[in-house]
């Protein structure tokens, strides 16, 4: 019987002028962004897109996110399926107090499952604009990212041989733990600011229809809960615990005996229990890498900077440092014009500090009164009236929280 031919594959030296090393929210706006500039470029991935496309995470995406995608051709699909938000609700002291963040700066959250925008934005831009994306790469290295001529190698997945791309400028999108933040920091002497909320968080995924219809933040002495919805069936839940804890030590029936101590609140509805699908600790800590750029390599996303999910910020950050890096490099690439590129660094971190400082503020919020100390839980439950008491206290929250400032 003939044996079939090889499937070549790539040559093992290719050029393009942008290397995107990582397939996320971050990475594939970049792709498409530049893409839709005509410029080539290729899409590094050591995941498979199936499970790009299925891995479940964030869910909130603000209003200028939203309007940022659909003026680059990238949210059709999300406008006809995200649900629109217009408010949450906070539980406190056994009463549930609804806060409508819409009424007070006109702007909305969407709740859009991430695993729906990378499948979007895939499509987008690998059958759509016809990008080079790679998936399943293995092994990636990062060369001469302080020289004019840097490259991005390489395991094929088929073959095992290492391969090539040469490149003019590296988009390192391979969030918290891939290959470029450790580059860029080897390469240069850059600043990383670390904080660790001393915290956990049980993440949890329900198959369950969510319990309300708008998010909810329990804030009790037992610890902080939340409730996300994600679809009809799906529902993202929140339990704090101690950091390192291990996830069997929270059996079924002890997550919804949790949960439903800590959202209870007057006159809700009892919260609708289902099977658990994820369950993971999150160890609360955020991380700033500054400056974000090193010669031709530039970070974007949760590679430059990650943000515990406190305020459910850090794919809108993504997204923000996406926008801003494939539109300079389309200037750069396209026009000769390195303005946008060379601020850069400056014009994502205003941003990236603005939300750190945000989630330091709420996350105080949420675990406050279950700190063992009575003065932090008399002055958090006071930051929580004062919400539900002030408007001008209001109006900032809400501000913050849909991140809708006009100057960063
Ligand atoms: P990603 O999504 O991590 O994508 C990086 C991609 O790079 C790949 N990769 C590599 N590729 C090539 N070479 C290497 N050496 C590589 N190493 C890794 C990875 O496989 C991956 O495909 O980063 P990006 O694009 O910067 O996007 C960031 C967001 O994913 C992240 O900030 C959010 O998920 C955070 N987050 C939330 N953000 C929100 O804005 N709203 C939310 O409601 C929200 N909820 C959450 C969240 C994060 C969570 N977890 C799991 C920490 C809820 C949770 C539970």
């Amino acid at each position: 019987m003939a044996h079939p031919t090889p499937h070549p594959g790539p040559p093992a030296r290719e050029r393009f002028p942008v290397v995107v090393v990582g397939a996320g929210p971050a990475g594939l706006t970049v792709g498409n962004v530049l893409r839709a500039a005509s410029v080539d470029c290729l899409v590094l991935e050591t995941e498979t897109r199936d499970f790009v496309e299925r891995r479940p995470r964030a869910g909130v995406l603000e209003e200028w996110a939203v309007r940022g995608l659909e003026r680059r051709g990238l949210a059709g699909r999300l406008l006809e399926r995200a649900e629109r938000h217009t408010a949450c609700e906070f539980r406190f002291e056994g009463e549930g107090h609804r806060f409508p963040y819409t009424e007070l700066t006109g702007r909305h959250h969407f709740v859009c499952p991430q695993p729906l925008l990378v499948t979007d934005l895939v499509r987008e831009y690998a059958d759509v604009r016809g990008g080079a994306i790679r998936f399943g790469v293995r092994d990636v290295r990062l060369h001469d990212v302080g020289s004019d001529r840097p490259s991005v190698s390489y395991r094929c997945p088929e073959t095992g041989e290492r391969r090539y791309a040469d490149c003019e400028f590296i988009a390192g999108c391979d969030g918290a733990r891939g290959v470029s933040r450790a580059a860029l920091t080897a390469a240069h002497p850059a600043r990383v600011a670390r904080h660790d909320y001393g915290v956990g968080w049980l993440a949890l995924l329900a198959e369950a229809p969510p319990s309300c219809d708008r998010v909810l933040f329990g804030v009790h002495p037992r610890g902080f809960a939340g409730q996300m919805p994600r679809s009809p069936r799906l529902t993202r839940y929140y339990l704090q615990c101690p950091p390192g804890d291990e996830p069997e030590n929270w059996p079924h029936e002890r997550v919804w005996s949790e949960l439903r101590q800590r959202l209870a609140a007057a006159d809700a509805r009892p919260l609708t229990e289902g099977r658990l699908v994820e369950k993971r600790v999150l160890d609360m800590h955020d991380c700033v890498v500054e400056p974000m750029a090193y010669g031709r390599l530039l970070l974007a996303g949760d590679a430059a900077h990650l943000t515990a999910p406190i305020a459910a910020k850090g794919m809108n950050l993504a997204l923000h440092d996406a926008f801003l890096l494939g539109d300079a490099l389309a200037a750069r690439l396209t026009k000769g014009d390195g303005a946008a590129l060379a601020g850069y660094s400056a014009a994502c971190l205003r941003r990236v500090w603005d939300y750190q400082e945000f989630s330091q503020w709420l996350s105080e919020v949420y675990h406050g009164t279950a700190s063992g100390d009575p003065y932090r839980a008399g002055t958090t439950l006071a930051r929580l009236r004062r919400l539900f008491t002030s408007p001008a206290a209001a109006a900032a929250f809400a501000e913050q929280y849909l991140g809708t400032a006009v100057r960063h």
